[in-house]
């Protein structure tokens, strides 16, 4: 019997490992906070709760709290010159046993990269972040973070995202690895914001509506490869209050770019922040995960 349920759980990749990629400011350090501290789940949310496997994420954990309550070490996330040093980061989700979920617990293992490197992509400077490069294309996938609140980068990100995959195309080849395993995860940040959540229930048309370019790399990408690729909203600080309001104040929005932190604490409850990696993984999509509500 044990034999024949273990048959029918979806198997996960013998890598849980991910990275996140995106540009500088768009959210990656803020979204794995907000994942590690895992402040406040919706009632009706799958996820029971997200736990620290080690003492770096245990300690990831109290800064988390600091960059997201107060704003603090928002300096940029530096780029040693090999990616070794940098900790990985790992954390059990556990989801509710109500929902039925295939996999009700998986742990994943994850690197906060600095945003430089997306820069570097798109400047094809490619040597200076070769051991970068071949961490991107030892992990089944990627989870691409980029700022939902700021249009204007469309081309710029299309530029970092070809050049991203070219690069990841050389080095899988080089490992005789498959495209078509690949997945990507593209994910929305900030969808808190009045100008991405107005949006929140077809992704697509957001897509095509403010990052055109963006999206036509990302689809010829996933076209070319034959490999999976879905599209996701997140917010590290969430909405708040009824009608729902953005539970952010804005510090400061320089050159486009949102910055913020959380207003009301004892309000806090990100969302769609367990969905992309959930997909990654089983390549379920599970809209409970993607917690949106009206
Ligand atoms: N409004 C809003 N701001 C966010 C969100 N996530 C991050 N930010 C803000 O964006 C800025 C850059 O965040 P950070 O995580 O340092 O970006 P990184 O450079 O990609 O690591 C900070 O001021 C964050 O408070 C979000 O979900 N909503
Ligand atoms: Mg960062």
């Amino acid at each position: 019997m044990v034999h024949l349920f273990r048959k029918q759980e979806p198997e996960l990749p013998d890598n849980t490992e991910f990275r996140i990629i995106g540009p500088r400011s768009a959210g990656k350090t803020a979204y794995l906070a907000a994942l590690a501290y895992w402040p406040r789940a919706n009632k009706n949310s799958p996820i029971a709760s997200v736990t620290p496997m080690d003492d770096d994420t245990k300690r990831f954990i109290g800064i988390a709290k600091d960059i997201l309550e107060t704003g603090a070490l928002l300096a940029p996330t530096s780029r040693p010159d090999d990616p070794d040093v940098i900790p990985p980061y790992g954390l059990k989700i556990t989801m509710k046993s109500d929902f039925q979920l295939s996999n009700q617990s998986f742990e994943v293992i994850c690197k906060d990269f600095a945003g430089e490197l997306f820069e570097l992509l798109r400047y094809q400077k490619t040597a200076e972040i070769e051991p970068y490069l071949q961490e991107y294309a030892e992990v089944p996938g990627l989870l691409i973070l980029l700022d939902g609140t700021f249009f204007t980068q469309d081309p710029i990100y299309a530029e970092g995202l070809a050049s991203l995959k070219s690069e990841l195309n050389l080095r899988l080849v080089a490992k005789n690895k498959s495209l078509s395993n690949y997945r990507l995860a593209v994910v929305f940040s900030k969808a808190e914001q009045s100008q991405v959540w107005t949006h929140r229930r077809n992704i697509k048309r957001f897509m095509r509506l403010k990052f055109p370019k963006t999206y036509q790399v990302l689809h010829q990408w996933s076209m070319q490869w034959n490999s999976p690729i879905n599209y996701f909203f997140c917010s590290a600080f969430g909405m708040k209050g009824n009608p729902p309001t953005p539970n952010v104040k804005v510090t400061s929005r320089e050159n486009g770019i949102t910055l913020g932190i959380i207003a009301r604490k004892e309000a806090w409850r990100p969302f769609g922040l367990v969905a992309p990696i959930y997909w990654l993984y089983t390549g379920k999509d599970i809209p409970e995960l993607r917690d949106i509500e009206e």
